[in-house]
């Protein structure tokens, strides 16, 4: 570049800031791995998103191409090709090149996004081995490349006419590998849903994926019902209440807030909430004002309509979400993120409008639509009695729980140490890995517990039944948390729960039974990264008097290769766990210093629990569709 031989003040600061990001990458997109490469993704889509929402673009495209190359393109205005006061660089370079640029040297007018306008470019830049940018404005195609991690090659140039009106603007780049060690290979999947979802949040935009990595890989999403259409296929394997998905939305002082919501005939709610886009899982306000509303709103129809009496105890919040899928999405110019992963709304004002908007929304939609009105009540007062006879279950459970430890848990042989912070308990598939389990443990700070064959399907069944389910009894019981209202993580009795089934079609069965029982009575111990999956080895390789377990073909070929040419190893494919004696599995999948474990992390709560529900539901066609397309990882499941 031209200014490669006088480099200016600002030129300097430019470069620390971006040497900055490739210091501490982690900073800036959380991680280096998996997620953090497709963060870059995320960041420059934003920045169209953010066009999309100030009214100017309605069509995003984003091309996987060969080498793992990043296109993304819009329809947009074209990001601002003027000189900038501040910096004295062209805009487009100074979004590309200045950390925290954006917001500051953007325009006016009406803006919601996620973070600020415009900031992430330039770490996306920073982490790239290079990045171009071509911009169509005023007639004139612009193009700028940058190279090692944000140098510019030479400044913003023209480099052709555009002879029709076009305007937008398209950012290509590819990650470094120097950065991105562990991966810089991208996923459809990944790419697939979040993109769904941000067209599902912004009706009328159209967002087409390409891969051209593959032949004829393409996606488009376009939904004109915009979150209508969200619920509609949240809902789609599932046995609905109604027909119609209830709508209801409006605006207060600049925040755009609305909310789709329809019944099914499941035992569980599925409540996802989002403001600018942002997936909020820990709720907040816009979920706390609508919840109250729901509640509030239910039991005064109820009354009125004489369906409850006046001697009839209240219905609950969780009575009226009992079967209920629901998206709220609020749009909001100044969002104020809280919580630990910064996806908690704040915003103190929200809250009443959210429960203005819903709350007269639903009463005028109960007032005209009075059968509807009916089949939901009905519903949340056979959850209120269910509810009632699950107390009497679950203070059962509790005095139980008071007793002598040994006295109840029955099956569970727990361990000696009484601080959580050092205890683990296991979850055996079957009684003779449990005897092999028990014998090769570490009995101070690992407690086991054998299953025998399935668990109850959660999925399936209500509170009460699960809770006299005798397995699930001696599990909550054993974690110590209790469930429900009384759930606190703080009693967790142990720091790791870890399932340990056997690597063949019935042991995924089982992961996936408990998996869905997590999900739904102890998700904040998934969240909190309590639970894991031991790997048992796959093959036994064994040599002279060495033996060595390994975990998969990979690892097998890998070892296999350091041996010397005149060793002839023996390889045997591990059965089962039950067949392992309790030193093989000691030594192979308990021990701390040598085993393997996976963290469950329901990173997507929301895929997690497509998958479960597709697999445990009621619907036996989904499941089939779902266990052919996924037939190669049957035994791995990856959830
Ligand atoms: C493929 C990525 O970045 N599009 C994009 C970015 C901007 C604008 C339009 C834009 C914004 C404004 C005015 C404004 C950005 N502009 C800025 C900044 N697509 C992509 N499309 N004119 C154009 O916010 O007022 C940052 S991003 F700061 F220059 F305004």
């Amino acid at each position: 570049m031209d200014k490669n031989t006088h480099y200016t003040d600002a030129d300097i600061q430019v470069l620390e800031g971006l040497e900055a990001v490739r210091k501490r990458p982690g900073m800036y997109i959380g991680s280096t791995g998996e997620k953090g490469l497709h963060h870059l993704v995320w960041e420059i889509v934003d920045n169209a998103v953010d066009e999309a929402l100030a009214g100017f673009c309605d069509d995003i495209e984003v091309m996987i191409d060969k080498g793992d190359i990043i296109e993304i393109r819009d329809d947009g205005r074209g990001i601002p090709t003027g000189i900038n006061e501040k910096t004295g660089l062209s805009t487009v370079e100074t979004i590309f090149t200045v950390l925290h640029a954006g917001g500051k040297f953007g325009g006016e007018g009406y803006k919601v996004s996620g973070g600020l306008h415009g900031v992430g470019a330039s770490v996306v830049n920073a982490l790239s081995k290079w990045l171009e940018v071509k911009i169509y404005r005023d007639g004139n195609v612009y193009f700028q490349r940058f190279e090692n991690g944000g140098h510019a090659v030479e400044p913003l140039k023209i480099i052709d006419k555009c002879a029709d009106d076009r305007t937008g603007s398209t950012v290509r780049f590819k990650p470094d590998e120097e950065i991105f060690k562990e991966t810089t290979t991208f996923d459809y999947d990944i790419l697939y849903k979040r993109l769904q979802e941000i067209a599902f949040l912004n009706k009328g935009l159209r967002i087409n994926l390409y891969d051209l990595r593959v032949d004829d890989k393409h996606d488009s999403f376009l939904y004109n019902g915009g979150i209508i259409e969200y619920v509609e296929m949240l809902n789609k394997n599932k046995n609905v209440l109604h027909d119609d998905v209830i709508y209801l939305n409006g605006e207060e002082d600049g925040i755009i807030f609305e909310v789709a919501c329809q019944y099914n005939d499941g035992y569980n709610s599925n409540i996802y909430s989002f403001t600018n886009n942002i997936n909020t899982y820990e709720g907040g306000t816009h979920e706390d004002g609508v919840k109250l509303a729901l509640t509030r709103v239910i039991n005064k129809y109820a009354k009125n309509a004489k369906i409850l009496k006046e001697k009839d105890e209240a219905l609950t919040g969780d009575d009226v979400r009992e079967g209920l899928t629901m998206i709220i999405s609020c749009k909001h110019p100044d969002p104020q993120f809280e919580g630990q992963t910064k996806t908690k709304l704040g915003n103190s004002e929200v809250k009443k409008i959210a429960s203005d908007v819903f709350g007269n929304g639903l009463e005028r939609y109960l007032m005209e639509n009075p059968t509807v009105a009916r089949i939901i009540i009905e519903k949340a007062l056979s959850a209120s009695r269910a509810r009632i006879a699950a107390k009497k279950a679950r203070e059962t459970v509790r005095r139980k729980g008071d007793l002598e430890i040994t006295a109840f848990y029955g099956k569970l042989t727990d361990c000696k140490s009484k601080d959580p912070s050092e205890s683990e308990i296991f979850l055996v598939e079957g009684d003779s890995a449990g005897g092999s389990a028990k014998s090769g443990r570490d009995y101070m700070t690992q407690a086991i517990l054998p299953l025998k064959g399935k668990i109850l399907n959660v999925e399936k069944a209500r509170l009460d039944k699960a809770l006299s389910n005798e397995e699930i009894k001696t599990i909550i019981t054993a974690f110590g948390t209790g469930i429900g209202d009384e759930f606190d993580l703080s009693k967790l009795r142990y720091d790791k729960i870890i399932i340990m089934t056997d690597a063949d079609v019935d042991g995924s069965h089982i992961r996936v039974l408990l998996l869905t029982l997590f999900y739904r009575f102890f998700r904040p111990i998934v969240e909190a990264g309590h639970v894991y999956a031991a790997i048992p080895p796959l093959y036994k390789i064994t040599h002279g008097k060495t033996i060595k377990y390994v975990i998969d073909d990979d690892e097998k070929n890998a070892y296999l290769a350091t041996l010397p040419a005149n060793v002839k190893p023996e390889i045997a494919r591990n059965k089962g766990l039950g067949e392992m004696d309790p030193d093989e599995l000691r030594d192979t999948t308990m021990q701390k210093e040598t085993r393997v474990l996976r963290q469950i992390t329901v990173d997507d709560l929301q895929a997690a629990d497509l998958a479960f529900e597709t697999l445990m539901g009621e619907e036996v066609e989904p499941r089939r569709q779902f266990i052919e397309k996924n037939a190669g990882y049957a035994v791995n499941l990856d959830i």
